[in-house]
């Protein structure tokens, strides 16, 4: 089969979306990031830069939260990374930003700074109703209160079964679902060569299709050392309801083979001896042979290097903590966890016209003939857009001249990770003139400007998904915001009835048809704030 068809990256030049031509445009007050009034009046900080009031968390500082709630919240909180769905833990952190209204006040105005807040998650598993509660903590550096602000927040309780599925459940999802392989020797023997062949397990979500629910379906692939495993089906799909907090309560539901549904994989072992499962024997891919793998198939040949942009006399821009300041320009920059990169206080000149431009979310919609596949419709901001922001490569993903900027964040664990150099800055040339004119009628001249942007960007790798987020500052006072998507495609197992939902990609391989969905908050202040 063609390469081509396979690979791979996927150029949408998807949403393409100038910032003055926006998504949405909230000039409402009313959408703040989380409830921060009624406050203690805070200690006045006259030492910070400006700035910080939109900055992230520091590690210290989400460790300083941290031990003030494993202090006060008066029960036994487990490390998430260890939790078990029936102990309380501490789900994430982040900093709970003012709300517009007294940020502005601040840095306008010259009233009191904000207090520094923290939003905290925290699973109550470890009680007869379990929840989710969401809380303010405050204030940094030394908290002395934190508040519950659910029921305000949301309006009613935040049921313990819709809550995220940390790192520590899918381990013993995986788990469960290794231990119930055990139950078709045979038929995964002869379909899949199994336990020879490594197979890796991929979620879906939605997790079910009503309130209550969290039964996920588990894809299975083959896992090739160093190779996209998204695209590697071998045609077994789980649906496991992982909704007990006693882990040995949870149930096989269904399970699906090529084209077929089985109460579970006893009966499809039982099925499979009387001969009524039509198997269709996947291969174990050879290195040389993996249509997935990322290694060129053979050294690439030798060739000068490719062109570089310098800069003659250093950096034209600044980044001074979570401010970049660019010619005329001048924001505050930072990642929320879950929903991706964020700006604030975006200023043009003397001028703030953007208060906030943050990403919201990043849906994808699959169909397919499988039911993993079919019932896909990932939102991202739940898997953690910020959290899967990994480091950039220099020179590839980014200018090799780059500025690079860390991240911390908290999820899923007590402790404080870093995703190293998961930002980058650069001004670039962007090889085609701002405007231009040459004149041959009545008079000649010409006049022309070169043209120069900013860029900030992050890379977020979504399972298979490596979603490009791009900010750029032109010189004119444009801003634009773009996404590229590329890494793998989503793929489900070949039937053979397939075609209807998508590409055939592999010998049993069905590239899924779906759509994606950018939601970007862009909150336009040009003029004032009134009109
Ligand atoms: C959730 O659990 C916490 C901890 O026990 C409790 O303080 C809170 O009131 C509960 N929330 C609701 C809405 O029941
Ligand atoms: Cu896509």
């Amino acid at each position: 089969m063609n390469m081509k068809t396979v690979v791979i990256l996927l150029f949408l030049a998807l949403a393409t979306v100038f910032a003055l031509v926006c998504v949405l445009l909230t000039k409402k007050e009313k959408v703040t990031t989380c409830v921060c009034t009624e406050l203690p009046s805070p200690p006045e900080d006259i030492n910070g830069e400006e700035s910080n009031i939109f900055s992230d968390l520091t590690e210290e500082e989400m460790a300083q939260v941290v031990t003030y709630l494993k202090d006060n919240l008066g029960v036994p909180l487990q490390d998430a990374l260890h939790a078990e769905p029936a102990d309380n833990c501490i789900y994430y952190l982040d900093v709970c930003l003012p709300v517009k209204a007294d940020a502005l006040g601040f840095l306008d105005h010259s009233r009191i700074r904000p207090p520094r807040q923290v939003l905290a998650v925290v699973f109550f598993g470890g009680q007869p109703d379990p929840n989710v509660t969401e809380f303010l903590v405050g204030p940094l550096p030394n908290p002395t209160y934190h508040r519950d602000i659910t029921l305000r927040k949301f309006g009613r309780k935040v049921p313990y079964h819709s809550r995220p599925v940390t790192e520590k459940e899918y381990r013993d999802i995986d788990s469960f679902i290794f231990h119930e392989l055990s139950k078709a020797p045979t038929f995964l023997k002869d379909c899949c060569e199994y336990p020879e062949m490594d197979l890796a397990t991929l979620t879906t979500a939605p997790r079910g299709l009503e309130s209550g629910d969290r039964a996920t379906w588990f894809v299975l692939f083959q896992n090739v050392f160093g190779s996209g495993y998204y695209i590697h089906p071998v045609g077994l799909e789980i649906l496991v309801d992982h909704s007990s907090l006693d882990r040995s309560q949870w149930e096989v539901k269904n399970v699906f083979y090529n084209g077929q549904y089985y109460q579970g994989l006893a009966q499809l072992e039982k099925d499979y001896k009387d001969g009524r499962v039509k198997e269709i024997r996947v291969k174990r891919v050879q290195p040389e042979n993996d249509f997935a793998s990322m290694k060129p198939p053979m050294p690439p040949p030798p060739a000068p290097a490719s062109p570089l942009q310098f800069e003659p006399h250093g950096k034209r821009y600044s980044v001074t903590g979570s401010r970049v300041l660019y010619q005329s320009w001048s924001f505050a920059f930072g990642m929320n966890v879950n929903t991706g990169p964020r700006l604030f206080d975006i200023r043009f000149g003397k001028e703030r016209i953007v208060y906030e431009l943050s990403l919201q979310e990043a849906l994808a919609a699959y169909g397919s003939d499988c039911p993993g596949g079919m019932s896909t419709r990932y939102m991202d901001g739940s898997l953690g857009i910020g959290k899967f922001s990994f480091e950039l490569v220099r020179g590839v993903d980014c200018p090799y001249a780059a500025t690079y900027v860390d991240r911390h964040y908290l999820i899923d664990s007590d402790t404080p990770r870093l995703n190293k150099n998961s930002f980058c800055i650069f001004e670039h040339d962007m090889g085609v003139p701002l405007r231009r004119h040459f004149s041959n009628m009545g008079s000649f001249y010409y006049g022309g400007l070169a043209q120069y942007a900013l860029v900030l960007r992050a890379v977020s790798t979504l399972i298979n998904y490596d979603y490009v987020w791009d900010f750029v500052f032109y010189q004119n006072g444009a801003i634009e915001v773009k996404v590229h998507a590329t890494g793998y495609i989503s793929s489900s197992f070949f039937t053979g009835k397939g075609k209807a939902y998508g590409n055939r990609v592999g010998e049993h391989t069905l590239g899924t048809m779906h759509t994606h969905l950018m939601n970007y908050k862009v909150d336009l202040d040009i003029e004032g704030r009134s009109s």
